[in-house]
C-alpha cells in the first residue's frame, strides 16, 4: 500500500502498490477508507481509568467516555503493572490471561514483545484457535505445511473451484487471476450454502448443507476411482495410504452423499468428473469449511483431492488453504518462550483457549487441577465481547467485579466498556513493522508513515514498557521494533537472513522495496513453484498422508469420515423445526473491524442485522421480508429484520439454513449481536470454534 503524507504530515490517500504482483494497486471496499479511520472522531486518544462508581457494561456510542477518566501513560503503566503484580502474588500468576488475535496481523504486532511480557510474568498463555487452527491441522496432517498454489497462477487454471471460500467478499485480490483465467475459457465452480457474491458470479454454484463437505469430497473421491480417473503415478510416488482411502470411499456413493449434502446424486458425479478431467484445476479453500464441528476433517478431507489427481503437477493446478508455511521467520528470537524460565512458576504457563474465552472467564479454576481462576484479562488486537463464541457467557465473565480488566484499542468497542483502563492504541500507519502474508509468498516491510494520533501508542512500545515497569531487566525488554524484525529475519552479520527461504534478503533491500519473494518464488516464470510436487515433506511418512499414521496412535480415525455435527439438521439438537444458522462475516467489515464506521456501515446496509432466509422457511412461520424475527437457541436471543428473496430473486440459502452477519453488540438495539447464538463447542482438530454449527429457532416478533 502506499501512503501519501502531505507537508503537515497528515495520511491525505492512500492507494494499492502497482509493483505489487498480487494486490496489484488496488485496494479492497473496505481498506480503501482506512483514512477515515485513522482520523476518526471516534478514535481513543488517551490512557483511561474507570472511574469510581462507573459501573461496566455496553455503553451508547458517543458516551462510553463518560465512563473512564483521562490519566497520563505514566500513571497507567504504574497502576497496571501494580494491579498485575498484585493479583499474581494473591492468586497465582496464571490466573492473569492475555487475550489477543488478529487486529494486528503483522509480525511484530500480532505476537512479540507481549509474548515475551506475558511468559516472563508467567501469565496463562493463548490457545489462538478462533479462526484458522481446526483446518491448519487438517491441512497439515496431509501436506506437512501450509503451502499452496500461488495466487498469481490462478490465471493459467481451467477449472477453479472456491470451496468454502468467498473470494469475491474476503479475498478481491485472488480475483483479478479468476477473471483473467475465465477470459481464457476457465470455469469457476462455488461450494457454498450460502450464495455470495462469489457465488453470484461462478458459472457453477452447489449450495451444499453446511457441515457436510467431507461427505462430498469422499463422494468426489468415490466417483474418481469408481471411473478411473485418478493420478496412479503420482498418487504411487507422492502419496502415502492410498489403498487404505480407496477402501474408504467405496461407502460414499453418489446417493448417500446427495442424502447429506442436499447435492443431487447427479451433481456429485458431474463435479467428480469436471473436476478430474480438466486440469489445471485449482481449489481455493478459506476457512469457512472448518468453522464447524467436524471442520478439521472436512479440510482434510478436501485436501486430498488434487492429490488424487495429480492437479499439483500442473502450474495453476493444486489447492491453496494458506501459504503462510513458506515463511520460516525466528519466531523464537522474536516470541523468546524460555523467558518463562524466570517467572515466578518457572515454567510455560497453563493453556487457555480463546474460542472458549465465555467457559474461562465463568467456570475455569472450579477445579482446582485445571489451575487458578482467571482474574485479570489484558486484551488487545481483539474484540472478544463481539467475536467471541456464546457472548452471553463471555459478558457474565467480563462483568465479574474480580476480574481486572485492560484493553488496548483504537475505539470504544463491545470489549472497551468492560475495561478497567482503556489504553490508546496505533493503527498499522502510525508503527513499522514487517508483514507475513497467507495469501501470497513475499515478505513485506511497511513503514511508519505519519506520527501516532494523540497518545496512542503501538504494541511492542506498550509491553515493553510494561516490562520494564514491572522491573523486568533482561535486556530484551528495551529492544525496539527494529531490532525485532532484525531478529526475526535472523540478520546476520553480512546483513543477509539466515532463515531459509529468505537467505537473499537484507532489511536495506527490504526498505527499498517494500516487497520481497522468498526463495523458492524468486523467478516464477522460469520456475513455477509446484508445492509438494518434490522432495520429503514434513508429514511422518515424508509424503502426502491420505491414512494418518499420527490420528491412529491417537486412537483416532486414520481416514475421514462424515460425521454430522451436533448441532446439525441430523444432529443430537435437532428438533422439528430448527434451522442451521450460519453467523457469517460482513463484506465490508473486517471481522468487527469498521463496523462503527458511518461510510462502512452505509455500504453493508443491505444486510446488515438481517435474516437470510429460504422462502419456504419463511412461508412456514408466517415470516415476509421487513418483519422483525426472533432468532434464538439455549444460549441466547436476538431480534434481526427478514431478509427473504421474492419468487424472482435467486435464494440465498438453502432451504434449512438461515444467515446472518457480524456486527457490533452495542449497535444492536439489545446490545448483543449473533454470537449470542454460536457455542463454545470446540472443533474435532485443532480445537477451535465452531462458528458454523449452530442450531436456531425463528419466529415471527
Ligand atoms: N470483507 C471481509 N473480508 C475478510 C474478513 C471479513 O470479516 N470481511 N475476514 C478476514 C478473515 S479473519 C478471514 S479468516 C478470512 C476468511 O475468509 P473465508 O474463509 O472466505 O471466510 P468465511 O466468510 O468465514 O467463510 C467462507 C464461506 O464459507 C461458507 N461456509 C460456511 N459453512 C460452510 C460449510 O459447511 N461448507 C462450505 N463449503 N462453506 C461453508 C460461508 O457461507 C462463507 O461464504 O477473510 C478475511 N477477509
Ligand atoms: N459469528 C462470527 N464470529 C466470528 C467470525 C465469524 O465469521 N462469525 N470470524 C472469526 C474470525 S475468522 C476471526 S479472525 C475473529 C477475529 O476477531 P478479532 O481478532 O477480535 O478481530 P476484529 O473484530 O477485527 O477486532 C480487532 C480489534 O483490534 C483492534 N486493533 C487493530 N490494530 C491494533 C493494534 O495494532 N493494537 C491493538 N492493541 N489493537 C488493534 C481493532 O481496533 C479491533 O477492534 O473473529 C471470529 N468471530
Ligand atoms: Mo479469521
Amino acid at each position: 500500500m502506499l501512503v501519501t503524507v502531505d507537508a503537515a504530515g497528515r495520511a491525505v490517500k492512500l492507494q494499492g502498490d502497482p509493483s505489487q504482483p498480487v494486490t496489484q494497486g488496488f485496494l479492497c471496499g473496505k481498506v480503501a477508507k482506512y483514512l477515515d479511520r485513522v482520523y476518526s472522531p471516534d478514535r481513543v486518544l488517551h490512557p483511561m481509568r474507570r472511574r469510581p462508581g462507573a459501573k461496566k457494561g455496553a455503553r451508547q456510542p458517543g458516551h462510553e467516555q463518560d465512563a473512564f477518566e483521562r490519566i497520563g501513560w505514566d500513571e497507567a503503566l504504574g497502576e497496571i503493572t501494580g494491579r498485575l503484580r498484585q493479583t499474581a502474588e494473591i492468586y497465582g500468576s496464571e490466573s492473569i490471561l492475555p487475550y489477543s488475535y488478529a487486529g494486528n496481523m503483522a509480525l511484530l504486532g500480532f505476537g512479540s514483545m507481549d509474548r515475551r511480557f506475558f511468559s516472563r510474568l508467567g501469565a496463562s498463555r493463548l490457545a489462538r484457535t478462533i479462526c484458522s487452527e481446526a483446518g491448519g491441522v487438517g491441512w497439515s496432517l496431509v501436506y506437512g505445511k501450509k503451502l499452496g498454489t500461488p495466487t498469481e497462477d490462478f490465471r493459467h487454471a481451467r477449472l477453479i473451484v472456491a470451496w468454502g471460500a468467498n473470494i469475491h467478499g474476503n479475498n478481491i485480490h485472488l480475483w483479478p487471476m479468476i477473471e483473467d483465467a475465465r477470459r481464457k475459457g476457465a470455469r469457476l465452480i462455488v461450494i457454498d450454502p450460502y450464495r455470495t457474491r462469489t457465488a453470484a458470479l461462478a458459472d457453477w454454484h452447489l449450495a451444499i448443507r453446511p457441515g457436510t463437505d467431507t461427505a462430498l469430497a469422499l463422494g468426489m473421491m468415490h466417483v474418481i476411482l469408481r471411473e478411473g480417473l485418478e493420478d496412479r503415478s503420482f498418487i504411487a510416488e507422492r502419496t502415502h495410504g492410498f489403498a487404505q482411502l480407496a477402501w474408504r470411499v467405496r461407502e460414499y456413493t453418489p446417493e448417500r452423499v446427495a442424502h447429506w449434502t442436499g447435492i443431487t446424486a447427479a451433481d456429485v458425479e458431474k463435479l467428480a468428473r469436471e473436476y478430474a478431467t480438466t486440469q489445471p484445476a485449482v481449489l481455493r479453500l478459506n476457512y469457512g469449511v472448518q468453522r464447524a464441528e467436524y471442520g478439521g476433517t472436512a479440510v482434510r478431507a478436501v485436501a486430498m483431492l488434487p492429490a488424487l489427481t495429480g492437479a499439483w503437477r500442473h502450474r495453476g493446478g493444486g489447492a491453496v488453504l494458506s501459504t503462510s508455511g513458506g515463511f520460516n521467520w525466528d519466531r523464537a528470537a522474536v516470541e523468546r518462550p524460555e523467558l518463562a524460565l524466570a517467572s515466578p512458576i518457572q515454567r510455560a504457563g497453563r493453556v487457555v483457549n480463546m474460542s472458549a474465552l465465555g467457559e474461562a472467564l465463568t467456570t475455569l479454576g472450579d477445579n482446582p487441577a485445571d489451575g487458578p481462576r482467571v482474574h485479570a484479562l489484558f486484551v488487545y488486537n481483539s474484540n472478544p465481547a463481539a467475536v467471541a463464541p456464546n457472548s452471553s457467557a463471555v459478558r457474565q465473565g467480563l462483568l465479574r467485579p474480580d476480574v481486572f480488566t485492560v484493553v488496548h484499542e483504537q475505539f470504544f468497542t463491545d470489549t472497551t466498556d468492560y475495561a478497567d483502563y482503556l489504553l490508546p492504541a496505533t493503527t498499522f500507519l502510525e508503527h513499522a513493522d514487517l508483514q507475513s502474508a497467507y495469501g501470497h509468498y513475499y515478505v513485506q516491510l511497511s513503514r511508519q508513515a505519519i506520527a501516532p494520533i494523540g497518545e496512542a501508542r503501538s504494541n511492542v512500545w506498550l509491553f515493553s514498557h510494561l516490562a520494564q515497569r514491572m522491573g523486568f531487566t533482561e535486556r530484551c525488554f528495551r529492544e525496539t521494533a527494529e531490532d525485532m524484525m532484525a531478529q526475526a529475519l535472523a540478520i546476520g552479520a553480512d546483513g543477509h537472513s539466515a532463515n531459509p527461504g529468505m537467505e537473499h534478503i537484507t532489511l536495506t533491500d527490504l526498505e527499498r522495496e517494500g516487497h520481497i519473494p522468498l526463495g523458492f518464488y524468486r523467478e516464477p516464470e522460469a520456475r513455477p513453484f509446484l508445492a509438494y510436487t518434490e522432495g520429503e515433506l514434513k508429514t511422518p511418512t515424508g509424503k502426502i498422508e491420505f491414512y494418518s499414521e499420527t490420528l491412529a496412535a491417537q486412537g483416532m480415525d486414520p481416514l475421514p469420515a462424515f460425521t454430522p455435527a451436533t448441532e446439525s439438521r441430523w444432529g443430537a439438537k435437532a428438533t422439528e423445526d430448527s434451522l442451521e444458522f450460519l453467523g457469517r462475516k460482513a463484506d465490508h467489515y473486517l471481522n468487527s473491524t469498521f463496523a462503527n464506521l458511518g461510510g462502512h456501515r452505509k455500504m453493508e446496509a443491505r444486510t446488515n442485522q438481517r435474516l437470510e432466509m429460504h422462502p419456504d422457511d419463511a412461508a412456514m412461520r408466517g415470516i415476509k421480508t421487513g418483519d422483525r424475527v426472533r432468532v434464538w437457541n439455549e444460549r441466547g436471543e436476538l431480534h434481526l429484520t427478514a431478509l427473504v428473496p421474492l419468487e424472482a430473486e435467486p435464494v440465498a440459502v438453502p432451504r434449512g439454513v438461515v444467515a446472518g452477519r457480524l456486527d457490533w453488540a452495542k449497535l444492536h438495539p439489545e446490545g448483543v449481536n449473533q454470537n449470542v447464538l454460536t457455542s463454545e463447542r470446540l472443533s474435532d482438530l485443532g480445537a477451535g470454534a465452531t462458528f458454523y454449527s449452530v442450531l436456531v429457532h425463528v419466529e415471527r416478533a
